[in-house]
């Protein structure tokens, strides 16, 4: 749960990212510690689950709010990663929700699938899905196989849940992800 430490002065946000393996969460990641100004980590840190789907973090700085300093600890979780304990952990206190995914046209089931995941563990977990601040992102709209944005709303985001489409390799959309789900907590906090 998002906090404010009012001796530091810093409020402190927790937001996961999910999807279909191969999504481009890692690539999220990397584009947006590569395009932040103001740098908390050396490097996104990854713990390694097998090679192929890492867990990551990266603490980010995202700016003012009032006199408070807003930072954003931001989590990748791969798609069936066989240590559930670990994602149970990952899941505490979570303030928001990015779902990254593959515009390609073969990822449309498997995307369909890590959503419908996704919702299950957080209900699991006792969120209420529906209330939890969420983007989706619609990434790898450069292949040439991208479905139009209007079929993939129609799929991913029957609700019109807030939306970015992104090419994480060259940095397009991924920094808006972030602004949007940040403006999505720190509204849920003013409340
Ligand atoms: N063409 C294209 N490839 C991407 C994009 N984002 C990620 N990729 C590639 O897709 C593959 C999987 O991305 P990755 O970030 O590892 O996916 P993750 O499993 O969700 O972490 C990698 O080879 C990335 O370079 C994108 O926007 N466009
Ligand atoms: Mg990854």
């Amino acid at each position: 749960m998002a906090y404010a430490n009012f001796e530091t002065r810093e409020i402190h946000c927790k937001v996961l990212y999910m999807g279909a393996h191969g999504a481009g969460k890692t690539a999220n990641l990397r584009s947006i510690y590569k395009r932040s100004t103001i740098r908390l980590a050396r490097e996104p840190v990854t713990f390694v689950d097998d090679q192929a789907s890492p867990y990551e973090f990266l603490p980010l700085s995202i700016g003012q709010l009032r006199d408070f300093h807003v930072k954003m600890h931001i989590y990748t979780m791969p798609e069936n990663s066989l240590y559930p304990t670990f994602n149970m952990v990952l899941l505490r206190g979570l303030d928001g929700l990015v779902f990254v995914a593959d515009s390609g046209l073969a990822a449309l089931q498997e995307n369909i699938d890590a959503w419908s995941h996704a919702k299950d563990l957080l209900t699991q977990e006792g969120y209420n899905f529906s209330a939890l601040p969420r983007v989706i992102q619609y990434n790898k709209r450069d292949v040439e196989t991208a479905i139009p944005l209007e079929l993939l709303r129609q799929e991913l985001n029957p609700h019109g849940l807030q939306d970015v489409e992104a090419v994480a390799t060259q940095h397009l959309g991924t920094l808006e992800t972030i602004q949007k789900i940040a403006g999505l907590i720190l509204d849920e906090m003013g409340k």
